[in-house]
């Protein structure tokens, strides 16, 4: 499944299209407090801002704005604390530059908030499971993405365990598209990720990675993060920030095996990488 299936028409994300036809990159932009301290020459905002544009500028199709950390071990942020950290950000970059937003949240109140400020996609790493979600995600009528976690982020390292990984991720993904389009939610709305490091040991993120194909098989768009993950801590043993090499590498492989978003922190490289991977696909 190296081919990517043919995809004529872009998202509608708010407005702003986002073309799937060939793998695309989504930049993350996190707007937590740990993220842009700089010694307080710019202020959160104006830095968050600035790495939006560069990423826009390296060739990112969608940019990530998420306010809250979904670090393995971290603690739950109030729905005003999240508001207070991504809606101006996303206001301002709504009005700056003319990709796609998306936002990253399992709130309703934020994800109202967010569409309303101009956000036009929601990736959910919880899947739209949190009371209200599934409601506000259908009525907002934007494209989401259903990411795969095996318990929550607080616990989620702790034992990840499965009888057969890719079963297991696909079953539960299905099920959630199900219910998304149940409440109203158009098929072609829907983006699937397995969720790399999200309750999972590295032998079930590397077997994940390796049969992709089978999940893009469904027939839905997937979205993956896999950039600066542990499972290269694990594998190669590097640190995060010596992880620029390795992560191209994981986007290639995901999206030769069908990936068609790919999240990453390192957009340049990415977006070189990915370009001659499709023209590899699209070649006869
Ligand atoms: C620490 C560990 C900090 C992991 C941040 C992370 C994904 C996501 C994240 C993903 C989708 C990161 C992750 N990962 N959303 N949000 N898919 N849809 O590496 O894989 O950024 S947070």
């Amino acid at each position: 499944m190296n081919q990517a299936p043919a995809s004529p028409m872009p998202l509608d994300c708010n407005g702003r299209p986002l073309w799937l036809d060939r793998p695309q990159v989504m930049g993350v932009l996190n707007v937590t407090p740990d993220s842009f301290s700089d010694g307080g020459r710019f202020s959160g905002r104006d830095a968050a801002l600035a790495h939006a544009r560069a990423m826009a500028e390296a060739g990112a199709a969608v940019i990530d704005v998420g306010g809250e950390s979904t670090r393995p071990g971290a603690a739950p942020v109030s729905e005003q604390e999240e508001l207070d950290r991504v809606l101006p950000v996303i206001e301002a970059l709504a009005a700056e530059i003319e990709l796609p937003l998306s936002i990253d949240t399992s709130k309703p109140g934020v994800m109202r908030a967010a569409v309303a400020a101009g956000a036009g996609l929601i990736n959910d790493v919880r899947a739209l499971r949190e009371p209200g979600a599934l409601q506000a995600a259908a009525e907002l009528g934007v494209p989401l993405c259903l990411m795969h976690m095996q318990g929550e982020p607080r616990s989620m390292q702790q034992a990840p365990s499965y009888g057969d990984v890719l079963a297991e991720v696909q079953a539960f993904l299905l099920e959630r598209a199900a219910a998304c389009q149940a409440a109203g939610v158009p098929r072609e709305h829907i983006l699937l990720d397995p969720g790399f490091g999200f309750g999972k040991t590295v032998e079930h993120n590397l077997s994940l990675l390796k049969h992709l194909d089978r999940l893009a098989a469904a027939g839905y768009p997937l979205l993956v993060g896999l950039s600066r993950k542990s499972l290269i801590g694990a594998v190669l043993g590097l640190p995060v920030a010596d992880r620029l090499h390795p992560s191209v590498a994981l986007a290639v492989i995901a999206a030769w095996q069908g990936a068609r978003l790919i999240r990453v922190h390192d957009v340049a490289a990415t977006v070189q990488a990915l370009g001659m991977c499709a023209a590899v696909q699209a070649a006869d």
